[in-house]
């Protein structure tokens, strides 16, 4: 099983700032438990962070043979339906996760793109919800395809 894991902008500033909201872990310390997880599974895991967003519609894109794919999409959540476009062409299996719970929050994080489009969202467990939907994917797929 191959599952992509992707996060958009500025989630290479976890750890350094706003750990109130965001955490104390970096978006490497994150890589590592959810890649931990992956081996315990047997999972394939490809990371991806990249603050450009054609830069994650072609990710998606060139991963659409993938079995699954977990994304948090940072702000773009809020504004991109390209990546929205991407995730429903494509037809890949989607989970989005955000690390803070974007609904306590500002009126314009309440809004996401992503949801119609995902088969559900983690959200406000840290990073404690990319391992989540790890294992929510994993045993998700594995009971449409055992
Ligand atoms: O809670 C999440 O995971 C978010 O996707 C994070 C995005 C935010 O725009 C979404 O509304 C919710 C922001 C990521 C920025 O990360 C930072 C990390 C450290 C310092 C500043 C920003």
């Amino acid at each position: 099983m191959r599952i992509l894991v992707l996060n958009g902008p500025n989630l290479n500033l976890l750890g350094h700032r706003q750990p109130e909201i965001y955490g104390l872990e970096s978006l490497d310390d994150i890589e590592v438990l959810v890649r931990n997880e992956a081996d315990r599974l047997g999972v394939t895991v490809e990371w991806l962070q990249s603050n450009a967003e054609d830069a994650l519609v072609d990710a998606i894109q060139s991963h659409r043979d993938w079995d699954g794919l977990i994304i948090n999409a940072g702000a773009y959540t809020h504004t991109s339906i390209a990546i929205a476009d991407a995730i429903a062409a494509v037809g890949v299996p989607a989970i989005e996760v955000h690390l803070s719970n974007v609904h306590a929050r500002e009126e314009f994080r309440h809004h996401s793109y992503l949801s119609p489009v995902v088969w559900g969202q983690v959200v406000g467990f840290g990073y404690r919800g990319y391992v989540a939907a790890l294992r929510l994917l994993h045993d998700r797929l594995r009971e449409a395809a055992p």
